[in-house]
């Protein structure tokens, strides 16, 4: 049986035809398989659970959660964990889909090989701005805070915290924008030495080959939905990386 891992849809209403893309493929490879993975960054910003429920925000993830609720029923093992655009899903939109809500780093087993999923983001340790944003919004406090104001307070909040990221990125070199070596041998110590190390984020897929303390391990990196998607395909005999072909 297959497992699927994907990352970084970005799904909004500015790009329907991703959705499409997606809802396609889920009915064409994911209702065969056994599980699976949405590594984060699947929504282009989450303020708040409650956006199900607002007649004029929640319209437009309405498909994707039914998708995923009838694969949940029918079988499909559904797991998320959440990126850096959408650490505000909860319980509510789990409940809603039929997806189970992993921490971040979580260990998966394929057979003898042990794979450590991430989104990635903790691992940009170089940048500095992020990881100091990232404690702030991951903290219960802030979450609480934010969660108590408006819908309207919090779409405009995201909405300047969106133009602020665009233009810090556009200042800043892209090398800090990718993971630290040192924070990816940290973290392959930290979990005794799986074979691999998964994750998304930094769109820049790839299979690296490294050694840790004389273990050898792998690090993948998933694409994200743009023009075409790179994901991730496995199963007992095989663990591969697909690009789909997303827009005609
Ligand atoms: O997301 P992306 O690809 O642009 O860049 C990320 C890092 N930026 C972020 C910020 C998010 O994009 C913002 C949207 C999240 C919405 C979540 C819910 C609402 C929260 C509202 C918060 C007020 O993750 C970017 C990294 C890059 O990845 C590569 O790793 O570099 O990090 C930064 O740019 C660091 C900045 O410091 C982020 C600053 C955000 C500004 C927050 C204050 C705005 C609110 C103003 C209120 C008066
Ligand atoms: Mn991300």
């Amino acid at each position: 049986m297959t497992t699927w891992i994907i990352s970084d849809l970005h799904l909004s209403a500015q790009r329907p035809a991703v959705t499409q893309a997606f809802l396609h493929w889920l009915q064409a490879e994911v209702t065969q398989a056994e599980a699976l993975y949405i590594l984060g960054d699947f929504v282009e910003v989450w303020v708040g659970d409650d956006v199900l429920e607002d007649a004029e925000h929640g319209a437009e993830f309405r498909p994707v959660v039914d998708a995923l609720s009838r694969l949940s029923a029918s079988g499909v093992k559904l797991y998320f964990m959440h990126g850096n655009r959408d650490f505000l899903i909860g319980a509510q939109f789990a409940q809603a889909c039929g997806l189970q809500l992993l921490a971040d780093p979580t260990m998966i087993q394929c057979g003898a090989k042990r794979i450590l999923l991430s989104h990635g983001d903790a691992l940009c340790t170089d940048d500095l701005a992020y990881q100091q944003f990232r404690s702030q919004v991951r903290s219960t406090q802030w979450q609480q805070a934010f969660l108590a104001q408006s819908l309207a307070a919090r779409i405009a909040f995201a909405g300047q915290a969106r133009s602020q990221s665009t233009q810090n990125k556009a200042m800043q070199p892209v090398a800090i924008m990718d993971v630290n070596p040192a924070a990816v041998l940290q973290l392959m110590r930290e979990h005794d030495y799986p074979e691999v190390l998964l994750h998304g984020h930094t769109h820049r897929p790839d299979v690296h080959t490294l050694t840790v303390d004389g273990h050898a391990c792998q690090r993948w990196v998933l694409g994200d939905w743009h023009d075409t998607a790179v994901v991730c395909r496995l199963n007992d005999k095989a663990m591969e990386l697909v690009t789909l072909p997303l827009l005609a």
